[in-house]
């Protein structure tokens, strides 16, 4: 996170019964396995090994929650989903993932946003759309790190935007009532080795944990 942020390790949870029990605000990252989410969460918070950059994919099959510091008062929490999409799992530790996963999306209070991580030469996946499906109802904004942009030459980036772009449209919630398009998903191309649109995704994130909406604080007593 930005420079007046420091990040570190705080818990692991396999059970949302297990999930902190704290008011804090929370940013969540999700994505295929091995679409870059360990890396972008690092090179986000500055660091090398904060969230465990694997390999071998299929590696993180817990929720990892990372603090947010700024001198030593815990402020936010990033939290790192497991990644699904990983072949050469059981069929159980896959419902128990996906159960995990949709209880977490659609039924947390303190999370304010879901940073989606999907490869920019893969795009947008069934199973992308299906977290995109869990989230959007909640009213709460997605937004696409289109990530490892640095494989495509410009007018592939280009056109992996414009697909993602379009693609988020058909779920977004103001498209039907006439007003213009809202800013519940968004989207842009992403780099975690070139560090591209580093500075705009770190400030949407800091925007989400620390300017929520005014309704929003209207609405906490
Ligand atoms: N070229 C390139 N490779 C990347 C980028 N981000 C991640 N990778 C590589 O993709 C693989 C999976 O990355 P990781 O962050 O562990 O993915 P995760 O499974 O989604 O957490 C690793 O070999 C990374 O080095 C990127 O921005 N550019
Ligand atoms: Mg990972």
């Amino acid at each position: 996170m930005s420079k007046l942020f420091q990040a570190l390790f705080a818990t692991t949870v396999n059970d949302t019964h297990c999930l902190p029990n704290s008011s804090l605000r929370e940013v969540a990252f999700a994505g295929r396995s091995n679409a870059g989410k360990s890396s972008a969460i690092n090179v986000l918070c500055n660091q090398k090994r904060l969230a465990f950059a694997s390999k071998t994919p299929g590696r993180t099959q817990h929720i990892n929650y990372f603090g947010l510091f700024s001198k030593d008062e815990l402020l936010a929490y990033l939290v790192d989903l497991p990644g699904y999409g990983y072949a050469a799992v059981s069929h159980e530790k896959r419902y128990h993932w996906n159960d995990l996963l949709s209880d977490y999306l659609q039924d947390r209070p303190q999370l304010v946003g879901l940073v989606l991580i999907v490869d920019a030469r893969r795009g947008i996946t069934d199973l992308d759309e299906q977290m995109i499906r869990w989230f959007v109802p909640t009213g709460k904004p997605i937004h696409v790190l289109l990530s490892k942009c640095d494989k495509l030459n410009n007018s592939e980036c280009r056109h992996a935007l414009e697909s993602v772009i379009q693609q988020l449209q058909q779920y977004d919630p103001a498209r039907n009532d006439g007003s213009t398009l809202s800013k519940l998903l968004t989207a842009q191309l992403f780099s975690s080795t070139k560090r591209t649109g580093l500075e705009e995704a770190d400030n949407l994130i800091i925007n989400w944990l620390f300017n929520p909406p005014a309704h929003e604080n209207e609405s906490t007593n």
